[in-house]
């Protein structure tokens, strides 16, 4: 809860001035190459241990399909409900003009990751640590939610989550 506010009042104070800034870092090059790559990480550190068979026993042919697309500087919609159980695609699209991330720990760790699958390939059952995504760029990420819970999505790109580049994930 103080987080939050905290941000707001960032946002409010300094939010025009620092996106000016940023965006003259962008258009340098400075502020959106860094990193942009997606991040797997270690499988057993958290993250659902029977992922293979849950993805294995999906009725993909009945997938639900969200798309959530990222601005400057904002995930929309910034609210994503899922069920447990059920499988999805999610299509994460950049509609912004510099590279954001998708990181979500938390929810990262309560799914049955199947694809991710991006314009250079795909990559099956990755453990998540963070999507990165060009401007333009598209990805789409086939799970299935397994742990409900309320997860705290976020863009770690610098200052965007102050600025208003966070939402919400549930699962229910
Ligand atoms: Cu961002």
């Amino acid at each position: 809860m103080n987080g939050r506010t905290v941000i707001s009042i960032e946002r409010g104070v300094f939010a025009q001035a620092a996106k000016a800034a940023l965006a003259a870092l962008a258009v340098v090059g400075v502020g959106g190459c860094a990193g942009a790559q997606d991040v797997f990480g270690d499988p057993g550190a958290g993250y659902v241990v029977d992922a293979r068979e849950r993805v294995a026993s999906a009725e993909w042919p009945r997938a639900e399909t969200l798309t959530v697309v990222f601005s400057e500087y904002a995930f929309s919609p910034g609210t994503l409900a899922f069920r447990a159980g059920t499988p999805y695609r999610l299509r994460i699209k950049n509609g912004g003009g510099s590279t954001h991330f998708f990181v979500s720990d938390g929810f990262f760790k309560a799914i049955a990751p199947g694809r991710l699958i991006t314009r250079s390939g795909e990559t099956a059952q990755p453990t998540l640590e963070s999507i990165a995504l060009a401007p333009g760029e598209v990805k789409d990420l086939e799970f299935v939610p397994v742990g409900t819970g309320a997860y705290e999505l976020e863009c770690t790109a610098p200052l965007h989550a102050a600025f208003g580049m966070h939402g919400t994930i549930l699962v229910r």
